[in-house]
């Protein structure tokens, strides 16, 4: 009996976290959608990195993606720490066009080649609700 109630107490806080990321979630996805047309392609994904890269040679280094975090959202910090980590796929401490690559495809759970808003939200409800110890919830 004890066991059920917990597991339903981490169902609604799971059930309420996803309901408070989506806003924010949709919000992300509505910018990095650059054309509106409610699809994101490798090449919106890429461009969404592009403001990272301070010296512009195509990579984002750590230290430019933190200095940009530090700069904007200072009380992200760790969180920022978390999301490189989750972006640079092969631990090279670049983001680059292997790690786009690798993201897209980890966003596109048909396999179409395209992500959708659904793909998109769902995916980053997901990394929210892993890090909501990292970042205040909003509203
Ligand atoms: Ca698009
Ligand atoms: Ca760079
Ligand atoms: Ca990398």
């Amino acid at each position: 009996m004890t066991k059920l109630l917990v597991i339903i107490a981490l169902w609604m806080t799971e059930t309420y976290c996803q309901s408070t990321f989506t806003p924010v979630a949709t919000e992300l996805f509505t910018g990095t959608d650059l054309n509106g047309d409610m699809e994101i392609t490798r090449t919106e994904i890429e461009s969404s990195f592009t403001k990272y890269d301070e010296n512009g040679d195509g990579r984002v280094s750590r230290v430019e993606y933190m200095d940009f975090v530090d700069r904007y959202t200072p009380h992200l910090h760790a969180l920022g720490q978390e999301l490189y980590n989750d972006y640079d796929i092969n631990k090279d401490h670049h983001i680059d066009l292997n790690d786009f690559e690798a993201y897209f495809t980890k966003l596109d759970t048909s396999g179409d080649g395209r992500v959708s808003k659904d793909e998109f939200v769902s995916y980053w409800v997901k990394v929210m609700v892993a890090t909501s110890h990292l970042h205040e919830t909003v509203g």
